[in-house]
């Protein structure tokens, strides 16, 4: 595979009449079903490969192609990638920031162990990879407003420490195979119809619900915890952006982006200029606390603006008058 760094010709799916096919693992977490709607209606239905390890929800409308895969499986992904001709794949599978800490073995695995079986696939079969790097790959250590993309990155979570290790080791296949190695470091994901799991800021989804239905919500970081959050839109639209992108106009594998930040306080405020009624009381969780207490407050994203064109749409009143109407009509 290492003739890839050489290959003269374009690969084949830049071209229109070749679309891509693309493998989405973890795909029943918080983004898997709303990045595959997106991919679905960009190269066709059948060219977007929904997996996990789970049987999909009956209220999922993932509305297309669903099989088994599990990335600790290295012959189930070798056969999937196979048979189904997979030339694109997006690596979704994680164990996130909170649930990582209590249970680190797992974290470990799925997060460590399994992106290597990915990195293998993905160099032996030639495919483009997406894998999504966070806020959280930085640490108390790391400057905090903005963090720079090239910064100290001392992360204090196995899932800190996994997505540093992911990051350096797709660039480190890059170099040294030519993989086609792609990566992003999002904030915190704010989305409607789909639910974060066990995340550290999961709290800027929770509320959204518990405002519309019961009118309280109980935060469970501190009212003044400022970290980068980003609408599902904005990130979804920035990875199919970011694949599409062609190869030469990156001039690193490894992107911040940002859109925009809030602390507890900011988002009750906001959601009660729709929603006056909403009460809110702190209950911090020391765990999640410390994780965000070591996260930056803001991403600095200019080599994104700059290399692929990249752009936010949604700043806090906008995701939040978006959530409020999706979740108010049922969209969920
Ligand atoms: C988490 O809180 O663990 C994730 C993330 C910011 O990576 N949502």
């Amino acid at each position: 595979s290492s003739s890839q760094h050489f290959r003269a010709s374009p690969p084949p799916w830049c071209t229109d009449a070749d679309p891509p096919k693309v493998l989405i693992t973890g795909g029943l977490g918080q983004l898997g079903v709303g990045l595959a709607k997106l991919l679905r209606r960009r190269f066709g239905k059948n060219n977007v490969i929904l997996s996990d390890i789970r049987k999909p929800p009956s209220h999922v409308d993932h509305n297309g192609p669903f099989i088994f895969s599990d990335i600790l499986d290295y012959k189930n992904l070798r056969e999937i990638v196979v048979n189904n001709n997979i030339s694109w794949l997006v690596h979704y599978s994680a164990v996130l920031s909170a649930v990582g800490e209590n249970n680190v073995a797992l974290a470990r695995e799925v997060n460590i162990t399994g992106l290597h079986n990915i990195l293998d696939i993905a160099t032996e079969h030639g495919l483009r990879l997406f894998v999504p790097s966070t806020i959280g790959a930085f640490g108390p250590s790391s400057p905090r407003d903005p963090a720079p993309e090239l910064c100290v990155q001392r992360p204090r979570t196995i899932y800190g420490v996994s997505k540093v290790h992911a990051e350096l080791m797709g660039e480190y296949y890059h170099h040294r195979y030519g993989l086609d190695f792609r990566c992003l470091r999002y904030p915190g994901i704010i989305s409607a119809d789909s639910q974060p799991g066990g995340g550290t800021t999961d709290y800027a989804v929770q509320i959204f619900h518990a405002a519309v239905k019961t009118g309280r919500f109980e935060c469970n970081l501190r009212g003044d915890t400022r970290l980068p959050m980003m609408y599902i839109d904005d990130c979804l639209r920035a990875t199919l952006e970011f694949l599409e992108a062609p190869a030469a106009s990156l001039l690193g594998r490894t992107y911040n982006i940002n859109a925009t930040s809030f602390t507890p306080r900011d988002l009750v405020r906001e959601i009660q200029k729709g929603l006056p009624d909403l009460e809110v009381t702190y209950n911090v969780d020391p765990i999640r606390q410390a994780i965000a207490d070591g996260w930056p407050m803001a991403l600095e994203d200019t080599a994104a603006r700059r290399d692929w064109g990249w752009k936010h749409e949604y700043g806090l009143s906008e995701l939040v008058r978006t959530m409020l109407t999706h979740i108010a009509t049922g969209n969920q």
